[in-house]
C-alpha cells in the first residue's frame, strides 16, 4: 500500500514539472521585442497576437520615440539609451508606427486574433 502511494506521487511530481515547463516556454513566445538600432526598428514587420505585449528598446545613442500613425497606443516618450516602452496588442489589424525624431524610421505591427 505505501509503495503504490510513493510510485503514484511520483507520477504526479512528474507530470508537474512537465506542466511548468510548458508554461515556461508559451510564457517566451509571448515575448514580442523591437531592438531600435542605428535608426531603424528591428524586426520592422512585427505579428503579434490580440492581448501580447511588445516591448521596444533603445539600443542607439539617440533619444527615439514610439508613436503610432493610427494613434493605436499613447506614444511613447523620448527614449534613452537601454530605456524600454512597452504596449498591449489591441484589436487584430494592421498598425504603422514611426519615431518623432526621425520620421523616415517606421515599423508595423501586425495583430491577429488570440
Ligand atoms: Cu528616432
Amino acid at each position: 500500500m505505501a509503495l503504490l502511494c510513493a510510485i503514484s506521487c511520483l507520477n504526479l511530481s512528474a507530470f508537474a514539472l512537465a506542466g511548468d515547463m510548458k508554461d515556461a516556454d508559451s510564457t517566451s513566445s509571448n515575448q514580442n521585442t523591437i531592438e531600435i538600432k542605428d535608426f531603424a526598428f528591428n524586426p520592422q514587420t512585427i505579428t503579434v497576437k490580440s492581448g501580447e505585449k511588445i516591448t521596444w528598446t533603445n539600443r542607439d545613442e539617440e533619444p527615439h520615440t514610439v508613436v503610432s500613425v493610427e494613434k493605436q497606443f499613447k506614444k511613447s516618450s523620448a527614449l534613452d539609451t537601454d530605456q524600454t516602452f512597452t504596449i498591449t496588442a489591441g484589436a487584430p489589424g494592421t498598425y504603422t508606427y514611426f519615431c518623432s525624431v526621425h520620421p523616415k524610421m517606421t515599423g508595423t505591427i501586425v495583430v491577429v486574433k488570440s
